[in-house]
């Protein structure tokens, strides 16, 4: 048997000193895809997340992204809690996870909307925020982009990712403590400031999500930022960037 199949029986997460919580979260099941975004099949978050099964196997999922803003144009960051498995302490976007292998996530109306459900589902689990604050049509997708990470040298990341962008005020955010370490909204130039920081920071405490840098770097920065009233003019659909 190969290594990444036997990973993925063996109990790594009992191994582990791992969050409870975070733990019974690994048996959630994510959506297997092709490298053109076709559904192929399902497999627990814990699978589709072993680097050694990645490898060997290519195992690719579905993810999104949420950048919220609010009026003012700034952007919700969050910290990921220590308790998470994947990049714990890392600042990062608003909101990210898994749309799962049930029929109101992988619905397909052309516009993400399986995906736009999974976020507003996401957005209250991690960071409190009601529903009703958050509807369908806040959302905007704007392209999708397919990358692989490692956190460390169990854990990554090999996905396509919807990214979503809203802008909107929030009255209710509630982090919730096994998920969210810290929040914080920053305007571009903080943004900017924030990631020299973590770059130049030798003591490795300021960790940055590498799927945030490279929106943050590739989309955001160059071209999205300024164009928050005008999103329609910069959406690529078709496109699955391969970074
Ligand atoms: C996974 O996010 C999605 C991306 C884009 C990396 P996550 O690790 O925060 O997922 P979850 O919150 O479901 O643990
Ligand atoms: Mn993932």
């Amino acid at each position: 048997k190969s290594l990444g199949l036997l990973m993925s029986e063996v109990d790594v997460l009992a191994a582990g000193d791992y969050d409870e919580v975070q733990k019974e979260l690994m048996a959630e099941e994510c959506i297997l895809l092709d490298e053109a975004d076709n559904v192929v099949g399902k497999e627990s978050k814990k699978t589709c997340h072993l680097n050694t099964v990645i490898e060997e196997k290519g195992l690719l999922h579905r993810a999104f992204s949420v950048f919220l803003f609010n009026s003012e144009g700034k952007l919700l960051l969050q910290q990921r809690a220590d308790e998470k498995i994947t990049f714990p302490g890392y600042w990062t976007n608003t909101c990210c996870s898994h749309p799962l292998y049930r029929e109101a996530e992988l619905a397909d109306d052309g516009d993400a909307l399986g995906v736009k459900r999974a976020a507003i589902r996401k957005l209250e689990h991690e960071l409190g925020i009601p529903a009703e604050e958050v509807p369908l049509e806040a959302f905007h997708w704007l392209t999708r982009l397919h990358y692989k990470a490692a956190s460390d040298g169990l854990w990554g990341e090999h996905e396509i990712d919807y990214i979503l962008m809203c802008q909107l005020d929030i009255d209710t955010i509630k982090p919730v403590a096994n998920e969210v370490k810290d929040i914080r909204y920053v305007s571009k130039d903080e943004l900017v400031e924030l990631l020299a920081q973590a770059d130049a920071d030798e003591s490795g405490e300021l960790k940055i999500t590498p799927w945030f840098r490279l929106v943050v770097d590739n989309f955001l920065l160059p071209k999205w930022w300024d164009q928050l009233d005008n999103l329609e003019s910069v959406m690529d659909k078709e496109t699955i960037h391969r970074l």
